[in-house]
């Protein structure tokens, strides 16, 4: 299968995140591309091809535009502010407070996150727009007759929500690569989140259509981010009622538990009658990840592509997360092979 990816994601690097107290080096990071590349490319998958370039009028029908402007703007208005570290809220529309635009910047800030790790630096808007563009990329070369692609996006997207970032995200890729599967005459498209987190970003924009399903499986919110939405019994509203799935899942849980979720979300995935499959793909659900407590192992994600192929259908696989071990690679490439086995 073809493999979309762009050089710019390097532009999206940033010094710090916010991890126990302290300003530490991310964990989302150029390396984790570099070595999702070298794996692929090594296991045969050797198709690499840059993206093209799109506007923002795909991203304009998932995410409030004003958000948009924000991200494209925040890091020369904070660096005219006078500021000299990165992008880090101060302040968050809690409980009981006005959900009103603030004029300042600061105040502007926490008003579009949903969690405060993820800095904000120079260059991450054009690696987040480059990221979506390898997504839209994948989109087109799939409407082209091919049943497969892998979009190496990143940064990853599924918890940017309509306006909202956070969780190491921006420009929702996943969910801009559904709308266009919609805007070029598919009907129904499902988006299947198998990161280790909840695709909260994902859930906020579909919740409340019936065009896109949303399933989600991930580490239970009491136990593990995005804490504070991915619960069971969130099925979506209005038009979207029926069409949000979410699989919660306790700490150590391994292949056997975990792939009675995937059999069961492509079940519902069938029944839905989508005509393709968008994979948020996180590789975070490994023993060894650095920030998770799922136990995949490395041939689990053979598995897991053959049984996502089995539902018949197309599949764009978008990058999401996984984290701290070089095996990041290989899991990808297994998941790829399971898909064309
Ligand atoms: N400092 C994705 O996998 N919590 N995002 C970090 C370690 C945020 C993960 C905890 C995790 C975000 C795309
Ligand atoms: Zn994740």
């Amino acid at each position: 299968m073809r493999v979309i990816y762009s050089e710019d994601h390097k532009l999206r690097d940033a010094k710090t995140e916010l991890h126990g107290g302290l300003l530490v080096k991310p964990f989302e990071g150029p390396f984790r591309a570099e070595w999702i590349l070298q794996a692929v490319v090594e296991e045969g998958f050797a198709d690499v091809v840059a993206p093209q370039s799109y506007g923002l009028e795909t991203a304009e029908k998932v995410h409030d535009s004003d958000y948009l402007s924000f991200l494209e703007t925040v890091w020369d208005r904070w660096v005219a502010e006078g500021y000299e570290g990165e992008v880090i809220p101060t302040a968050i529309p809690y409980r009981r407070a006005r959900q009103v635009k603030p004029r300042a910047i600061d105040g502007l800030v926490g008003y579009y996150a949903n969690a405060i790790e993820t800095a904000i630096t120079q260059g991450t808007y054009k690696a987040a727009i480059s990221s979506m563009n390898v997504a839209l990329t994948g989109v087109d070369w799939i409407n082209a007759g091919n049943r497969f692609c892998f979009s190496l996006c990143r940064p990853p997207g599924h918890h940017a929500g309509i306006d909202l970032y956070g969780g190491y995200c921006f420009i929702n890729n996943a969910a801009v690569a559904a709308q266009r599967f919609l805007d070029h005459g598919a009907k129904k498209v499902a988006i299947l989140d198998v990161d280790f987190h909840h695709g909260n970003g994902t859930q906020d924009i579909f919740y409340r259509r019936g065009d896109v399903l949303f399933a989600s499986l991930h580490g239970d919110p009491a136990d593990a981010f995005p804490y504070y939405l991915g619960f069971a019994d969130e099925k979506g509203e209005g038009a979207g009622e029926g069409s949000n799935h979410n699989y919660p899942m306790l700490p150590g849980t391994a292949w056997d538990v975990w792939s009675q979720a995937l059999d069961d979300s492509l079940a519902k995935i069938k029944a839905f009658g989508a005509e393709v499959i968008v994979l948020s793909l996180g590789i975070d659900t490994f023993e060894r990840d650095a920030i998770s407590f799922f136990k995949l192992k490395t041939p689990d994600y053979i598995t897991m592509g053959e049984k996502i192929a089995k539902a018949g259908l197309p599949v764009l696989v978008c990058l999401e997360g996984g984290y701290g071990v070089q095996e990041i690679g290989i899991n990808t490439a297994n998941v790829l092979k399971g898909l064309e086995a």
